[in-house]
């Protein structure tokens, strides 16, 4: 039948699962591409998250900064409603009606005049990278497929096959390849190699300002402002992967902005949403962005109304309760109660606003034992890599919240070293 009408009642719910048959659903019926700390949530609010067992967890990872404004923050979640009752998806093909007011105030919060929505971080990046050639070849005269893209170790911008080209994780690249040409992995942080990689036909740099992956990496002072006068001799582009780091992270709204070193462009991700929808994009000025004509680039769910009018709200969220500043003071309470953890197994604590890199020395029994422990004493994060513990909560913290984490941390040292 054709037309077969609605059942009259919805099919019942299977009857609740416990957090052991959920976990067992998982490893079931999921792809085995991920390895999670032994938890299952069923609800958040602002800086918390449950467990199916009724235990509170304050959130240090923040679905990798996605959660930059607490978990369904109420007026991000009244956009999501509001909108998605009245209007989800378009396509491109049509104009809608939340897409110009989204470019506008994107626009407005970073300083570029021209963005090109998407929906991950990764296609926001691999927008970029297309933006970066086209310009050198349609701009700056690069002979037809002979562009370069300066990147830098230890970097992680997404998985797709181009950006794993310039990734020098083995684990991100074995068994991937062909790879993507075009890239030059130089050390992090230094400036001078930046200068003698640059050839005729290098397009730009692409960089995180502070890599998250690798561990919080900060690079030496100067580092991004001295690129950026590079870039300005050399005619090559400086573009900033700020899905991390921007958005408040870091104390500031973009991270380059604690060197002055305004990038020609950024992408941006992960808390443009405030993690209640994948909403990405690809900021720059018109000289970068004007390489892009009608049919080049796209995406179905890009730009759409729904995503726009949940950004929206995000970004108004971020500047309305002062969310970067209170990443400022919030770290620097973090960095001053982690300076008295004087532990033989902490080699560097790097720390940029809410954003906390511990490295242990040698990491016995990994990051992940720390993170395991911390678990058990209600505070969630990630480690990175085998040796960094990373601690990023949402940046509505509060200094009792903040304090509270120290105390657990304070412990978890106490009882592992
Ligand atoms: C996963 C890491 C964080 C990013 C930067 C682009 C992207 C990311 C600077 C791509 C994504 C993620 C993805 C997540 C783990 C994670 C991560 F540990 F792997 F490095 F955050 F620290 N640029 N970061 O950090 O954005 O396409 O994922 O939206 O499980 O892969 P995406």
């Amino acid at each position: 039948m054709l037309h077969s009408p609605a059942p009259a009642s919805p099919t019942p719910r299977p009857a609740a699962l416990n957090a052991r048959d959920l976990v067992a659903l998982e490893d079931r019926y999921g792809a085995h591409n991920y390895h999670p700390l032994d938890v299952v949530l069923t609800r958040a609010q602002g800086c918390w998250v449950w467990d199916l067992d009724g235990n509170r967890y304050l959130d240090c990872l923040a679905a990798y900064s996605a959660v930059n404004q607490g978990h369904n923050h109420p007026r991000i979640v009244a956009a999501l409603v509001e909108q998605a009752g009245r209007l989800a998806l378009t396509s491109r093909a049509f104009h809608n009606d939340q897409l110009g007011p989204f470019c506008q105030e994107l626009s407005e919060l970073t300083g570029f005049r021209r963005v090109l929505p998407m929906n991950t971080g990764a296609e926001a990046v691999e927008t970029a990278l297309k933006a970066v050639r086209k310009w050198g070849y349609k701009v700056k005269g690069v002979p037809e497929g002979q562009a370069e893209i300066l990147c830098f170790s230890g970097n992680f911008s997404g998985r797709t096959i181009s950006i794993i080209s310039f990734s020098d994780e083995p684990q991100y690249r074995d068994g991937f390849g062909p790879f993507t040409p075009g890239f030059r992995i130089l050390p992090y942080g230094d400036a001078a190699a930046v200068e003698a990689a640059i050839t005729p036909n290098t397009v730009a740099v692409f960089m995180e300002p502070i890599q998250g992956e690798a561990g919080v990496v900060i690079p030496p002072p100067g580092t991004l402002s001295r690129i950026r006068e590079i870039c300005d001799e050399q005619e090559v582009l400086l573009i900033f992967d700020e899905i991390q780091s921007g958005l408040g992270r870091t104390g500031r709204m973009f991270a380059w902005q604690h060197e002055n070193a305004r990038p020609d462009g950024m992408v941006l991700g992960k808390a443009l949403s405030g993690g209640l929808y994948p909403v990405s994009a690809f900021v720059a000025d018109d000289a970068l962005m004007d390489v892009f004509h009608p049919g080049d680039h796209g995406s179905t769910f890009g730009g759409n109304p729904l995503g726009a009018a949940v950004a929206r709200a995000a970004i108004r969220v971020l500047v309305d309760e002062g969310l970067a500043e209170n990443a400022a003071l919030m770290g620097e309470r973090f960095a001053a109660g982690l300076a008295d953890l004087k532990q033989p197994s902490i080699a560097a604590i790097r720390q940029r606003g809410l954003w906390i890199g511990i490295e242990l020395w040698p990491p016995v029994g990994g990051a992940r034992t720390y993170a395991e422990a911390l678990k058990a004493r209600g505070l969630l994060c990630k480690e990175t890599h085998i040796h960094t513990i990373r601690i990023a909560p949402p940046l509505t913290i509060q200094p009792a919240e903040v304090d509270w984490a120290l105390e657990q941390l304070h412990a978890v040292f106490e009882q592992l070293d």
